[in-house]
């Protein structure tokens, strides 16, 4: 019998199948899609001659211009990553106390940063339609402590903007995007990064648009952009000033250097990706228990993922089972975002992480897997992908 706990696969004809499909190389869940290494050693060069590495140089003020043009935004400021930049939209917000509400259906990012202000996360039950926070269950866990609401656009996923907003507004509280996955995503013709009172974005290596490490925050205010600027170094305004605990949150240019070659990129790495995306949703349509995300009117994706929700029963494996037998294949799929963050030891003693507050949470992240997508991966390696999974189906059905 296969390694991988799929029992009920007869193992002669499952090694065959192995045998026929395997890749000869991993297709991992993602891969930096990079520029030719000849530019950048240019923009090194440029950087060897000026010795300005850090703080604010050239290149950094150059991606900052750059993206807030390529994003649609007036306020935008960048930093070494994006949990550090999440940390400080908070403490730029004077949010250091009580509750603030978020989804635990997200990477550890999320919640800790809360922790690490000080905050005590409530957890709130996620929309089965988009992964995202569920509205109607944000308003029930709102008390006297509360803060804020922390959603994320889980995979580049608007949450639900307009009823998160009203929320907020009704009860006076700040809106704050984990936007970690939605670079270059756009909701009725405007910026995902321009909703709610401050937003994050991710420049991770896994990242669509990508500077190493990075992110950024995109800001209301020329006022809040010039406060967080000075808390991304350690609170400094001049030479003798110090606004505040500050931290060192600061992009280098080595970092924004190779972040002005992925902007010149990044349109035709989305552009392959939603290829990817609609190849896979082709190949996947006539494989029972294989489910994908609905598409939302009014929403131009960045497919940066691509989620699928695996039924058990129909499809004949469970997803852990799938996402073993798949490295056969040498498919390496990921369970993002298995487990919850509300099951992590830190938070699972809260109130708001008790697994039956959080049913819809569990149950999708129970059933989860991101497949591989990125801009070199070739339609080919996708239609192969979906073949497999065609395949494993079809033994699996026979074999019942
Ligand atoms: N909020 C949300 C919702 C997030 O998803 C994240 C990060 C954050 C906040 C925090 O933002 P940052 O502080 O990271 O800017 C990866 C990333 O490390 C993480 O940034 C990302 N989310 C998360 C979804 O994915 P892992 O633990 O899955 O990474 P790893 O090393 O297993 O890489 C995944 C695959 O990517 C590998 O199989 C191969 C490929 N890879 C990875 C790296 C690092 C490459 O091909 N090249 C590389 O350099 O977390």
């Amino acid at each position: 019998m296969p390694a991988a706990g799929a029992a009920r696969f007869p193992e002669a004809s499952f090694r065959e199948l192995v045998d026929r499909h395997r890749f000869s190389e991993p297709v991992l869940v993602t891969r930096p899609t990079m520029p030719p290494l000849a530019e950048y050693q240019e923009l090194l060069e440029q950087i060897w001659e000026s010795r300005w590495l850090t703080n604010r140089g050239q290149f950094h003020r150059e991606l900052e211009r750059r993206l807030a043009e390529y994003l649609g935004v007036e306020n935008l400021s960048l930093f070494c990553n994006g949990t550090i930049a999440l940390l400080l939209a908070l403490q730029n917000l004077r949010i250091n106390s009580g509750e603030v509400i978020t989804t635990p259906f997200t990477f550890p990012a999320t919640p800790h940063v809360l922790y690490w202000n000080g905050i005590r996360p409530v957890f709130c039950d996620i929309d089965p339609a988009t992964l995202n926070l569920d509205p109607d269950r944000v308003e029930q866990l709102i008390s006297p402590d509360t803060k804020a609401i922390l959603a994320v656009h889980v995979y580049g996923t608007p949450c639900d903007v307009e009823r998160l907003q009203e929320i907020a507004d009704r009860h006076g509280l700040y809106l704050i995007y984990d936007a970690a996955h939605a670079f270059g995503v756009s909701y009725q013709g405007r910026s995902l990064a321009q909703f709610g009172d401050v937003s994050m974005l991710s420049f991770h290596a896994t990242k669509l648009f990508s500077t190493f490490e990075g992110g950024a925050l995109i800001l209301k205010t020329e006022a809040q952009k010039r406060r967080v600027d000075s808390l991304c170094n350690f609170g400094i305004t001049g030479e003798e000033t110090v606004i505040g605990p500050g931290i060192n949150g600061k992009m280098s240019e080595l970092q924004a250097a190779y972040g002005l070659l992925q902007l010149d990129m990044v349109d035709r790495e989305i552009e392959n990706r939603r290829i990817l995306s609609r190849h896979y949703r082709d190949g996947l349509a006539e494989i029972p228990g294989l489910c994908v995300l609905q598409e939302l009117p009014g929403v131009q994706r960045n497919w940066a993922y691509f989620p699928i929700l695996v039924d058990a029963r129909a499809f004949g494996l469970s997803r852990d089972n799938l996402h073993g037998v798949l490295k056969e294949f040498n498919i390496i799929t990921r369970k993002y975002f298995f487990p919850l963050c509300s099951t992590y030891s830190c938070y699972s003693s809260f109130t708001s992480a008790r697994p039956e507050n959080l049913s819809v949470a569990h149950d999708v992240a129970d059933r989860i897997l991101c497949l591989p997508i990125y801009g070199s991966l070739s339609p080919g390696d996708v239609r192969a992908i979906c073949n497999v999974l065609a395949e494993l189906h079809a033994l699996l059905a026979a074999s019942a």
